[in-house]
């Protein structure tokens, strides 16, 4: 039975019809790092230029980025950043995933939005989304799963640092019903996170502060 139903698959597979994955390559764009304080920490993979973007639907429908909380902590989810263009509304998702390679089973919308505000590649900013209100916690090896869905008239940086020097990140991106990983194509996507550590212990009384001399 086990094996029919294999081959019933195959068939199906081999009767779909011939469908590309496509990115639109441009000249490098860089972006701009965020000014970080010492208790905070981004979590990225792309080398900070896109050469080049990705949209709906050739692209992704849905892309979400897979990050592991550092040692230390515990880490409070504080900013998503999205290098992105867009004019729309878009909601930050998140998934419930148990590890880094495992494919997102049911992402969920976060209740929190953002809105590129540029309409092409060539004006794509970094665009950091205040996260905090969320209030999640994570500990040191915990699995972050974050990102957002697409319109069609948006699209998202693409680093090619993955196939260059093979730096790859987790980044799941939904194209046409499934999920597959974007560094199987060689790309990491324009997306990190930050989060931000225990903050550290100040001292504040006069003979703690001249204990310091
Ligand atoms: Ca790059």
């Amino acid at each position: 039975m086990k094996k029919a139903i294999i081959l019933f698959a195959l068939v199906a597979l081999a009767a779909m019809p011939a469908l590309a994955r496509e990115m639109v390559s441009t000249d490098a764009v860089s972006g701009t790092d965020l000014t970080l304080g010492r208790a905070d920490v981004e979590l990225m993979y792309d080398d900070g230029t896109f050469e080049g973007y990705g949209t709906s639907p050739d692209w992704t429908d849905i892309t979400l980025g897979v990050f592991e909380a550092p040692t230390g902590g515990p880490w409070t989810l504080t900013t998503v950043r999205f290098f992105m263009f867009g004019m729309a509304d878009h909601e930050v998702m998140m998934d419930d995933t148990a590890d880094l390679l495992t494919p997102p089973a049911a992402p969920y919308g976060t209740g929190i939005f953002f809105n590129p505000g540029t309409a092409d590649f060539a004006s794509a900013v970094w665009v950091d989304v205040d996260v905090s209100s969320l209030g999640i916690v994570y500990n040191a090896g915990d699995i972050i799963a974050i990102g957002t869905a697409f319109d069609g008239a948006d699209g998202i940086g693409l680093d090619d640092s993955c196939a260059m020097s093979g730096t790859c990140g987790v980044y799941w991106a939904q194209w046409s019903g499934m999920w597959g990983l974007d560094s199987d194509y060689g790309y990491n996507d324009g997306l990190r996170i930050v989060l931000t550590g225990p903050t550290p212990t100040e001292e504040v009384t006069l003979s703690a502060v001249k204990s310091l001399y």
